[in-house]
């Protein structure tokens, strides 16, 4: 065995593995290479893949070149395993099911990893439970690594991914090197990030730096594997996060942002230590063109928690005469401000990683028109016809088939369950929206003028209102709440803080994430901000607001407000549209304005007591005082309406 020469070196960092021998090297015959390039890799990426290797065993390695044939490859090795089937209806799409015990993001059980545990949270004398993130001492990481890690890919290939989180070469992306026995998440990432020998090249002209990370689906400790299509190990799934080394080990779940790292893991987590240090920020936003009928564009970034809006506005088909959307990103948006003081967004995916359920001709037309080529669909209903179904897709899809539900059952509508997951997904190369924005994949970023901050909120919160400063907006953004939705384990309908829809993924304490957005006036011209509010409930329990292609009725405002028309009034929450200055003409149904713009006293009297609650208890003295005075201000204003 040639690791002989390999000794564990616990210096308490990371996976603390340290090679012993400098002068060893990872031998293609010798390692049993038995896919790839091995001879690629950078003397740096080599000795982690050797780190993973000495940990984790696995009997074989492949290094993804990120080619069609390895595709091939790889579809052919899940579908003898089970874990993927076919789809012949459409053009390359597969479907797998998971284990139903694995089906979302796990928050609980995501951990940052500092020296200091006021890095990670923000520590409060209140006794309440953070819940801004959870931190784990380096001690504890190491012993929750030694208690899953070893020998865990026994028996299993070990699939070395390299890929460049933003187009290769952008002065804004970053690399990672992701090592999984999952070829689920090989194939998964191929589509979501730039994955492939490229990157192994960039990492040779470029700086060498790299994010580490560790995935494995795991083993259970009795060794029972329920469901061998899906290797998972539920019961000990655990996401860890070391900033201080660019670290990433996750083991146990081979499902959406527990095992695709370079998505929340990377880019948010690890990300927004990253752009903390280097001045810029990381966010969980889409990125949005929008043409108004005078030919003037301009690009927007949204924050929405998780299953509240973004790949559906990010995608958005006007209602509104001469109005054009393009798409430059759903999810994750990497911002930084340019020489000349603009500040500038990338995406850093190469792929939507969208909730199936509610997608159709009627809600999101883009998204239907990208996804029947080249993708893998997770959880999602299966059709007789070989398609797939989901709750809200056309109906007349299924008017002559059968339908298999996503445990693999037969399932018809009386049976009263959805056949889908709600957090069913499909994985699709951004580059086949028919929307996808020209300047998406360019190094340079696109020119932001407006961030909307936006959530499930059924009562008291108007469809849209704008802050009245940059601290105002930071204020909001810190204050947002929402539903909780079906992408995380979350139970029910509670509203919950969501700061900045990043509240699963901040990779830093909290107030000094609020610090460095108030410095970001420093830095260059900040853009407007806004909130925003599809989902207000009239009386009858109904939403107030049609929603989807609607919303750019309020994008229409928010531009005209960029652009400096005095189109507003101010309120104590904020700037509200005028009267009238919100198009209604042409609406399907008549909407009650009233009632979608009310602001209830004492809805806001509740609402500021429960933020201030929240900041004491959450913040504590970590909070800024900028933002201590945006409260104070609200308060105030709320209290003399
Ligand atoms: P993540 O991928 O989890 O980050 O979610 P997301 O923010 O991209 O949410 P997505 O666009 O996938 O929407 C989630 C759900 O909200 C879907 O079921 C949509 O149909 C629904 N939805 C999106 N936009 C609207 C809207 O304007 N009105 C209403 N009523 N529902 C919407
Ligand atoms: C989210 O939950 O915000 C997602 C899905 O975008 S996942 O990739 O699983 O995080
Ligand atoms: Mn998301």
């Amino acid at each position: 065995m040639i690791y002989k020469g390999l000794t564990l070196f616990k210096d308490g960092y990371g996976l603390a593995l340290r090679t012993a021998q400098y002068n060893y090297r990872l031998y293609q015959r010798a390692l049993s290479v038995h896919y790839g390039n091995a001879a690629l890799l950078t003397p740096s990426v080599k000795s982690y893949v050797e780190e993973c290797v000495q940990l984790c065993q696995p009997d074989k390695i492949h290094i993804c070149d990120g080619s069609a044939k390895e595709s091939q490859m790889l579809q052919t090795h899940m579908l003898q395993q089970g874990t993927i089937i076919p789809l012949p209806k459409y053009e390359n799409c597969w479907l797998a099911r998971t284990n139903p015990a694995d089906v979302a993001r796990v928050e609980s059980k995501t951990f940052i990893c500092t020296a200091n545990k006021e890095e990670t949270v923000p520590v409060t004398n209140e006794g309440t439970p953070g819940a801004l993130g959870n931190w784990i001492s380096k001690k504890d990481m190491q012993k929750a690594i030694q208690e899953r890690f070893p020998s865990s890919m026994a028996g299993r290939t070990m699939y070395v991914i390299p890929f460049s989180m933003g187009p290769i070469g952008s002065p804004l992306s970053k690399i990672g090197i992701e090592v999984t026995d999952s070829p689920y998440v090989v194939e998964s990432m191929k589509i979501m990030t730039r994955a492939g020998t490229k990157v192994l090249e960039q990492l040779q002209t470029g700086d060498g730096q790299f994010v580490k990370c560790l995935h494995s689906v795991g083993k259970p400790k009795n060794g029972v594997i329920e469901q061998p299509s899906w290797p998972c190990d539920p019961e000990r799934t655990i996401i860890l996060h070391t900033p201080d080394n660019n670290e990433i080990v996750s083991y146990g779940s081979g499902y959406g942002g527990n095992s695709l790292l370079g998505k929340k893991c990377f880019a948010l987590r690890i990300g927004s230590t990253i752009a903390k240090r280097e001045g810029w920020l990381a966010e969980h936003m889409l990125i949005l063109g929008i043409t108004n009928p005078k030919g003037e564009k301009i690009y927007i970034a949204a924050a929405f928690p998780s299953a509240c809006g973004k790949t559906n506005l990010a995608m958005l088909t006007p209602t509104l005469p001469g109005y054009k959307v393009e798409c430059v990103g759903d999810d994750i948006a990497w911002m930084k401000f340019d020489s000349n003081g603009d500040l500038r967004a990338i995406n850093p995916e190469n792929g939507f990683f969208g909730v199936a359920p509610g997608t159709s001709m009627a809600t999101n037309p883009n998204a239907m028109k990208t996804i029947f080529r080249n993708s893998l669909f997770t959880n999602v209903a299966h059709t007789s016809d070989e398609g797939v179904y989901w709750e809200g897709m056309e109906e007349e899809n299924i008017k002559s088939v059968n339908v298999t539900d996503w445990l693999g059952k037969p399932w018809n509508k009386s049976n009263g369950k959805p056949a889908a997951h709600p957090n069913s997904r499909f994985c699709t190369p951004a580059a086949q929206c028919p929307i996808i924005d020209p300047a998406w994949e360019d190094p340079a970023g696109v020119p932001i003028s407006a961030i909307l901050f936006g959530g499930r909120r059924p009562a008291g919160v108007p469809l849209v209102y704008e802050a009245r400063s940059w601290a105002h907006g930071v204020f909001i953004g810190a204050a947002m709440r929402s539903e909780a939705t079906a992408a995380a384990e979350h139970k029910g309908k509670v509203i919950m803080h969501d700061p900045f829809a990043m509240r699963p993924f901040f990779g830093y304490n909290f107030g000094n994430y609020l610090s460095h957005w108030l410095s970001m006036e420093k830095r260059g011209r900040v853009p407007k901000i806004f909130h925003v509010n599809w989902f207000r409930k009239g009386a009858d329990g109904k939403f107030l607001w049609p929603g989807f292609g609607e919303n750019s009725r309020v994008l229409d405002w928010i531009f005209r407000r960029v652009k400096g028309e005095e189109c507003y009034q101010a309120s104590a929450i904020g700037n509200l549209p005028s009267q009238n200055a919100l198009i209604t003409q042409g609406l399907q149904e008549a909407i009650k304005l009233d009632e979608l713009f009310n602001l209830p006293k004492d809805f806001w009297e509740q609402e500021v007591i429960e933020i201030e609650k929240y900041f004491k208890t959450q913040v504590g003295d970590f909070l800024p005082t900028q933002v201590a005075q945006e409260l104070a201000g609200l308060k105030d204003r709320v209290s003399k309406m």
